[in-house]
Formats: structure tokens, sequence, C-alpha cells
């Protein structure tokens, strides 16, 4: 046989690996070449896979990452692809994140030879990987023979988007890639998965019991957290919200799924409908730290620990969410779609609404907030503030909603939340349940790549800094990414000094108007140095219009952050002042 004629029948490790992610609807991965997957990065591209390359692998995983948030629901994970050892760790801490928010990812990385490795022979970037992930991830797998792929990869898909969704590590040795074997053989053993994400049907019990313990309420409360995001159940979950007519609050990543301007928005009351309600219904979000764990002065309770005295139902995919901190009275396990279409099959079309008292003191509330908001909001200071800032940042996503927003930060992320309102779904992507700076630019660049619609970023000077070098990824792909960093010289704000009187500056404090629209200059974009709200403006309209890369240096007060922001509470106090 000719060389031409064998190689045509055969196929290898890494055309395998390619052609059962393409089998599966995986055509974009984020990554950074190297020993052992340089070639498979070259091969992907040239298979027609969009192969984003990124500076650090932290930035690469966490756009997967959020890939996975946006798309998860439709079966596809996000995929981040590395190097053994120190690329494999670098991505991890975003694998975790994955795993902790519940978004479906998987982490491919390259691994040395397995004997020399488990021998601790001392292998070029030795580390028993699959070990070490392990603990951080919802499942972790490792192929050894090119026949097992197809195998390795649809367990590693099941893995990541059904049930509740995490990171899946899949572990491939270098000797892989180049194994061949038998093509058809190969093309057989791949599969094609179907259904990667099952429908969860609700018990039908589980439903009557929610809708008996709703239908008593006299203070009934919606809580959409970023599960019911993540579902793309948008319409059932709006019909559900409107034909019971019960107020909503939606979480940091479920803004959008109606419109924060909804009248049945309950966010401008917040902390009145907290500890007012008596029925709470929970869709896609847990009572975790973010939501005070149900219980305590946020919920109305006597004490720190102490029950507000609510009842609460949920739906959650994972029934071991139920009861994790307070009693869940009515728990409904299931997918979000079956369950919130379940429940509107029960309400039919005669609902009562709930008590006009309960609504019209939350319509009060909202006026009275709403209004001492736009005041705040009306000051034009100089320097800016971070409410002159968002001012502007809120007018803009007013006017173009499809926009979507990435936002970290401390001040920079608790005062975006709440003044900049998000007009639909899955459009808000931020620092999650861990609260983890960095996601910034990885999130970033996959909000563009999975879109395609423009995307502002708003990162406070400190969080940007954990993946600012992917501006020149930004910029090399040629994005519509607008980077806008509230610059007020540090952590939280520039104004700690040095007890000591020393040389060195306070441990929060940065450089002094550092002009961070240099490096997106440096890479051929187009970089803005804001000192005005009228600045700022043009800025990121400018970038909108021209979908070119943009990094807007906007100068904010130093003095105008808190500390922590609104979670100042969580700092340890010192018990001894010196
Ligand atoms: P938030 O931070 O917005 O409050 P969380 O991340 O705490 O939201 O909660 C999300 C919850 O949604 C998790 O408990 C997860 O199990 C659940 N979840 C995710 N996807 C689905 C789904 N498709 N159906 C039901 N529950 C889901
Ligand atoms: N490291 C990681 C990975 N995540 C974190 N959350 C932190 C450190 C601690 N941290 C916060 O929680 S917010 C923050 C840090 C370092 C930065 C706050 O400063 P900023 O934002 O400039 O980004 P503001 O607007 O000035 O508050």
């Amino acid at each position: 046989m000719s060389n031409d004629a064998q190689t045509s029948t055969l196929t290898d490790g890494f055309h395998l690996v390619i052609d059962a992610l393409k089998l599966n609807g995986i055509s974009n991965i984020y990554g950074l070449p190297g020993i052992p997957v340089t070639d498979l990065t070259r091969m992907m591209q040239a298979e027609g896979m969009r192969v984003i390359s990124f500076r650090h692998e932290a930035n690469a995983g966490n756009a997967a990452a959020i890939a996975g948030f946006m798309n998860g629901a439709k079966g596809v994970p996000g995929v981040c692809l590395t190097v053994s050892a120190p690329g494999f760790l670098n991505a991890l801490v975003a694998l975790a994140n994955a795993t902790t928010n519940c978004w479906p990812m998987i982490l491919i990385s390259g691994s040395s030879e397995r004997e020399i490795v488990d021998l601790s022979q001392g292998d070029y970037e030795e580390m028993d990987q699959l070990a070490i992930a392990k603990p951080l991830c919802k499942a972790a797998f490792r192929v050894l023979n090119a026949e097992d792929i197809g195998v390795g990869i649809a367990r590693a898909i099941r893995a990541a988007v059904s049930g509740r969704p995490g990171g899946v590590y899949l572990d491939l040795p270098a000797k892989l890639f180049s194994q061949t074997m038998d093509a058809a053989a190969g093309k057989a053993s791949l599969i094609k998965v179907v259904d990667p994400a099952p429908r969860q049907i609700p018990a039908p019990e589980s439903i009557t019991r929610a809708l008996n313990l709703l239908k008593g309420a006299k203070k009934p409360l919606i809580l959409l957290g970023k599960g019911a995001a993540y579902a793309q159940a948008d319409k059932d979950i709006q019909a559900l919200v409107e034909k019971t007519g019960i107020p909503y609050l939606p979480m940091s990543m479920a803004k959008g799924i109606l419109p924060d301007t909804h009248p049945q928005s309950a966010a401008a009351a917040r902390s009145f409908v907290l500890p007012e309600a008596d029925v709470v219904l929970l869709i896609g979000a847990r009572l975790n730290w973010l939501l005070s764990h149900g219980k305590g002065k946020t919920w109305g309770g006597k004490d720190h620990k102490d029950w507000g005295g609510q009842k609460f139902i949920q739906i959650d995919i994972a029934s071991t969410e139920f009861d994790s901190n307070v009693r869940i009275d009515a728990p409904i396990a299931g997918d979000i779609g079956s369950c919130v279409s379940a429940m509107l099959a029960g309400i039919g079309n005669s609902w009562t609404k709930p008590p006009a008292d309960w609504t019209n003191a939350i319509n009060d509330k909202k006026t009275k907030n709403i209004a001492k908001m736009a005041e705040t909001l009306a000051k034009d200071p100089k320097p800016m503030n971070f409410h002159s800032a968002l001012n502007v940042v809120r007018d803009i996503f007013k006017a173009h909603p499809d926009t979507l927003l990435v936002n970290e930060g401390a001040n920079a992320l608790d005062f975006t939340r709440s003044i900049v309102d998000m007009y639909k779904p899955r459009k808000r992507l931020d620092v999650g349940t861990w609260g983890v700076m960095g996601i910034g630019m990885g999130f970033a660049v996959a909000a563009a790549v999975e879109s395609n619609q423009r995307v502002v970023a708003v990162c406070g000077d400190s969080a940007f800094g954990f993946s600012g070098m992917e501006v020149e990824t930004i910029a090399r792909y040629n994005l519509p990414v607008c980077v806008v960093i509230f610059n007020n010289n540090g952590v939280y704000r520039g104004t700690d000094v040095n007890p000591t009187g020393g040389a060195d500056v306070a441990p929060t404090v940065f450089v002094k108007d550092a002009r961070y629209e240099k490096l997106m200059e440096a890479f051929g974009g187009v970089g803005v140095y804001a000192q005005t709200t009228a600045e700022l403006r043009k800025g990121i309209e400018d970038a909108l219009k021209s979908g070119k890369p943009t990094l807007i240096n906007a100068i904010i007060d130093e003095t105008a952050g808190t500390e922590s922001g609104r979670i100042t509470s969580l700092n340890p106090a010192a018990a001894l002042k010196k």
C-alpha cells in the first residue's frame, strides 16, 4: 500500500478529538497552545473550529465558563484547552468557579507520560492532573486510547450539562494524540450525545403543594436566580410572574429575564420585601450568602441566625439543595422549564392576584427609592463618582438593550448592578457566587464571540488588572468590546496611607492616574481618557457605533468607594486594637 492510501484509511487522536467535539455542536475553543496541544489547536482551526488563543489560561477558562452559562441549556458546554501542569493549574480556578456557579464547562488539558508521572520520575510538566482536578469539579475523566475518545467526550458533555451543570475535567495524555486507528472504526466510535440535558419533570404533587402554599400567601414574593436565566425558559417565567401578579426580585445575573423596568420588579424595594414577604418562591436561586442564608435580619429575623418566618417554595434541579439553610416547605425538584410550565398549567386563568395592600406598599417604597436615586444620578460632580459615571452607562444600555454587560469590582460591581437596568435575559455577566475578580476580559471575549453582539465591560481598576493583558486578545480578534475601567487609584478606593510613613504605598493603593487606555492603543485599538461624563458617554457611544476594540479609562473620585463595596460586614473585625 502506498503511504497516501495508508493515511487515507487511518485517523488519529487529534482528529478524533476534533470530530467528537464538532459532532456535538462544539465549535468554539478557548485556550492557549503549547506542548502537547499546539498541533491540536492548529488542526482545530484547520477543521473550521474557532480557536480563541489567550495570553493566560485563567482568562481562557473564564471565557469557557461563561460560554457554558450562555449556551448550556442548549446542551453545549464551554470548552477550554490548555497544556499540562502549569497551564492546567492556571485554568483550574475557572473550572472550580464554573462548578460553584453551576455552569457547564469542560477543561481539556494535555498531560505528560503516564508511566513517568505515575512513578514520579520527573517528566516535563509532570503532574497527576486528574487527581488534582477531581475535588474541584463535578466529574473528571482520562482517555488513554484513541478508540475511547468518543466515549470520553460524550461523558464529559453529559456530566457538564445534565442535572445541575458544572465543570468537568478531561485529561488527554500526549501519547493519545498521535495514536492511529482505522478511520471508519474511529468514526463509528464517536458518540453524538442524544438529549444531553434531559428534562426533569417535577412530581405533580410537588406542584400542587407549592401552588396551595402560594395561594394562601398574603405577601408573596418570587426570587429569580441565575439558574432561571441559565435555563432559557424566559417566556414561561415571564408568564408565571405576570399571571400571578406576584412581585419579584432578580438576583444579579437574573436581571433582564423580565426588563428591570417591569412594574412588578421589587428590586428598588429589596430591603422592604425580604423581611416582609410571607411566602417566597425561589426559581434557580440558592439561599447562600448572597441571600443571607434565608434568615437573619435581612429576612426579618431577630438576630443574625433567626428565621424570619417565611415559607419557601424552591424550584431546583438539585434536590440536595433543599433545606440547606432553612426549611423548604414546598420543594419542586426538576428543570426550571418543566417546573414553571407545570406551575402555569396549575394556575390556569383564574389566579387571584396578591392583596393590593402588599403590592401598593411595595410600589410606595419603590417610588420613593427611585426618586431618591434619580436625584443622586442627576448630579454631575468633578471628578466623576460611581453614580454619575453609571448614569451614563445606564442611558446607554437603555438605548442599546442587546448589548452585553460584563461587570467586576467591588463598588464598580455593586453600583452597576443596582443602577444599570437590563432589558433582556443573559445580558449581564458578572463575578457570580464567589465574587471572583479576574473574570472581566475572559467573559468579555466569550460574550462577544458567542453572541455576536456588542459588549461593554465595566471593571474596577483592581478587578481589571487580573485579566488586563487580554486587551491584546480583544484587539487581535477585533472583537466589539468596550472596556470601561472605573479608575479610582486602588482596591475599593485610592486614599489609604502607609501608617508607618514608609516609602511603600498602602496595600490597597495603585499608581495614581495610571493611563490604562494606552494598553489598548498599544495593540491598535482605541484608547479614551475620560474625565467627564460627556467624554465617557462619547467614548462608549463611539465604541458601540464602530465596534472597534476600545478601552476607556474613566477617572473616578478616589474617595468615592467604600471598603469591600456592599459587603463591608464580611470583613473580620480586629479583636485587638493596637
Ligand atoms: P443566584 O446566585 O443567582 O442566586 P445560584 O447560582 O445560587 O443563583 O443558584 C442557581 C441554582 O439554579 C442552582 O441551585 C442550580 O442547581 C439551579 N439550576 C441551574 N440550572 C437549572 C435548571 N435548568 N433547572 C433547575 N435548576 C437549575
Ligand atoms: N482576589 C480574587 C480572585 N477575588 C477577589 N474577590 C479578591 C481578590 C478580593 N477583592 C474583592 O472582593 S473586590 C476587589 C478585590 C481585590 C477589588 C476591588 O477594587 P476595584 O473596584 O478597583 O476592582 P472598586 O470599584 O474600586 O471597588
